[in-house]
């Protein structure tokens, strides 16, 4: 069995594949992209240009939703989505809520808060690069920053500002509904709670190797995650990765 994950460092949407994978114990290889050069591999190898792209044994499944269920659909044992009908459509429905609206916003929200340090987010997105490429996508940073800035909807500052209303409503919402049992549907880890922690990861920046950033941060994505890792959700969502989260 082959198994190749592209994937972007540090990216929300990717560790959903990367938690699926580690959920169910796939042994995989991957291969990191240079968020802005990775467009045109991407998009031969997938016909987009969005990570993260799945390769099972030849087969290539775009998108972290499909590959989430991918994995799910090959790999028995460890159910990511319950059995149950009733169950299954309150697991669907958090899903699209966190992939469509609110993984979008937590990502706009991070972004403001680090555009105007080009600097860090080279050595976010460039991580484990050797020195001369990491040289070269820090020269070439300042001309892409417009183009990175309008792609997250750093530019309108209305924009940032519905963004983080979005999150507080999506924080206050898993905080109520994790009360009771710990975990979105029942009381047991499924794809919503997988979806929802993965996706508001960057919020908090729980201490996995695969979503840990590093360190010194810019001040003002400090200020952030030092308010959401205090928040119940926030501590729900380190919760889930060091409860439900296999390796480092
Ligand atoms: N709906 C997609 C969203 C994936 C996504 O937004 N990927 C971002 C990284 S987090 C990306 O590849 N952006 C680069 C681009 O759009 O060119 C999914 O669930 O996989």
């Amino acid at each position: 069995m082959a198994v190749v994950l592209h994937q972007f460092r540090y990216s929300h949407y990717n560790d959903k594949a990367r938690w699926a994978l580690a959920w169910k114990g796939v042994r995989h290889e991957r291969v990191s992209h240079l968020p802005g050069p990775h467009g045109p591999a991407i998009e031969r190898l997938s016909g987009q240009r969005q990570t993260p792209v799945l390769v099972w044994d030849g087969e290539v499944i775009a998108g972290s939703g499909r590959i989430v269920d991918a994995v799910e659909a090959r790999v028995a044992g460890r159910p990511l989505l319950p059995a149950d009908a009733v169950a299954r459509a309150a697991v669907d429905g958090w899903r699209r809520e966190f992939d469509d609206t609110v993984g979008p916003a937590v990502r706009t929200v991070v972004f403001a808060a680090m555009i105007d340090h080009g600097g860090y987010l080279c050595r976010l997105f460039a991580e484990g690069r050797p020195v001369l490429t990491r040289a070269a996508y820090r020269a070439i940073f300042p001309l892409a920053r417009g183009r990175i800035a309008r792609a997250n909807g750093v530019t309108d500052p209305d924009n940032v500002r519905r963004c983080a209303a979005v999150v507080e409503a999506a924080m206050a919402r898993v905080a109520d509904a994790t009360a009771a049992t710990g975990q979105l549907v029942g009381d047991a880890f499924t794809a919503a709670d997988l979806t929802a922690a993965a996706l508001l990861a960057p919020l908090v920046n729980p201490p996995h190797a695969d979503m840990n950033r590093p360190r010194p941060m810019p001040p003002a994505l400090d200020e952030l995650v030092a308010r959401w890792q205090s928040h119940a959700a926030g501590r729900w969502v380190a919760d889930q990765y060091a409860r439900h989260r296999p390796g480092g």
